[in-house]
């Protein structure tokens, strides 16, 4: 098949998804196009059957404001005529979606080229729900050939939320479970001299990730235990942090790595990884981790509860229920034999249900069912 996939290409789950996706897909012999602003961050080396094409942005003085979605349609119509593509694959439906169903039409008289749109998170549950956005989101939706949601909640949020009748089919998002493995890691004398516990986080520091909740809860844990917290990330919440553990005396304890591209080593010198948002579709950086044999103290939102199985291979509070989340964290991390089976099964669930192996032939049995309709 000759696919082409849009997506953000920074940082961001959606992204990563998107891209592991194309690659594995050339590597299974596709031949795909990435259409965006920037090549994908996790695009870093030469793959044969991949190509990437950046959308031009006019800097006219007329537009104060960038055209992003029409300019993105317009490489997608350039890209799709010119490779003759048999689908658009756009990641995030905001604005992907909408620029996708475009170049759709554009290309209706001499392709009916299909487009696929997955679903991913924020673009259902809080920005596809601003006013600016809602009927957009909709009608994209409904006009897509095929649409994907990566967890059964984000399914039945979509269908709920913007009262849609079209099937929605769940393909979870995956790791390379090859890659993210438990292994020994060189950080862990560096952040755990003294044999201490190492609790670790990886978000964007936006507000829906509550941060916040992670230094509370390494107050509590290491009131009880030498333990350490690293957060690993940037974004609007990360000065607030940094004040916090100042005001709370925490320094020594949090440490802020900032935005890192080592993500296996240093979750491997981890003991427990922390997500307690408030709402999370799916939570790759939790998989990602569990994968590496972490287990996961996480709030009960969103689709985490269909990754974290509870008193299994992680813990699930209600969300802000900080000293529950210490409490769990204290018990796990003080009992070694049940440490060791929960992070057996952490790595276990990633293995068996979340390994791109598994999760990539869905993708493609999707798209040929779309293409066949
Ligand atoms: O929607 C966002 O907040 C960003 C989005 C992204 O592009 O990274 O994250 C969402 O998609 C990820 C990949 O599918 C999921 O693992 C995240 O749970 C999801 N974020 C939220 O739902 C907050």
């Amino acid at each position: 098949m000759k696919i082409g996939i849009t997506c953000y290409p920074t940082y961001g789950g959606s992204g990563v998804i998107a891209t592991e996706l194309g690659k594995e897909l050339a590597l299974n012999g596709h031949e795909v196009h990435f259409i965006s602003y920037a090549l994908p961050f996790r695009l870093n080396h030469f793959i044969d059957n991949i190509y990437f094409h950046e959308v031009e942005m006019s800097n006219y003085p007329l537009f104060e404001f960038p055209l992003y979605s029409l300019a993105l349609a317009s490489k997608m119509v350039e890209v799709a005529n010119y490779e003759n593509l048999d689908l658009l694959h756009v990641h995030y439906a905001i604005p992907h979606a909408i620029s996708g169903y475009l170049a759709k039409e554009i290309i209706k008289p001499k392709k009916d080229i299909k487009l696929v749109t997955t679903l991913h998170g924020t673009d259902i549950t809080l920005v596809g729900l601003e006013p600016s956005f809602v009927h957009l989101v909709k009608f994209s939706i409904e006009r897509s050939d095929g649409v994907t949601a990566v967890s059964r909640f984000l399914r039945e949020k979509t269908l709920t939320n913007y009262h849609i009748e079209e099937d929605i089919s769940v393909i979870p998002n995956f790791v390379d479970t090859t890659l993210f493995a438990p292994q020994d890691s060189s950080l862990k004398k560096r952040f755990a001299p003294n044999g201490e516990k190492i609790l670790i986080h990886t978000s964007n520091f936006r507000v829906v990730k509550r941060v916040f909740d992670t230094i509370h809860i390494i107050d509590k844990v290491s009131k009880e235990i030498p333990a350490k917290l690293l957060l690993v990330g940037d974004g609007p919440d990360r000065s607030e942090c940094e004040r916090l553990c100042r005001e709370m005396d925490l320094c020594d304890k949090v440490i802020f790595l900032g935005k890192q591209e080592a993500l296996v080593d240093i979750l491997n010198c981890g003991d427990l990884f922390l997500i307690p948002s408030q709402s999370e579709s799916f939570g790759l950086a939790a998989l990602e981790a569990m994968s590496c044999g972490l287990p996961v103290i996480s709030s009960s939102v969103g689709g985490l509860p269909e990754l974290v199985v509870h008193n299994e291979n992680g813990f699930i509070a209600e969300i802000g229920d900080v000293d529950r989340m210490a409490k769990y964290s204290i018990d796990l991390l003080t009992n070694p034999r049940k440490y060791k089976l929960f992070s057996e099964n952490a790595r276990k669930r990633g293995v068996e249900k979340f390994d791109k192996q598994i999760v990539v032939p869905q993708y493609e049995k999707f798209y040929e069912a779309v293409l066949n309709s």
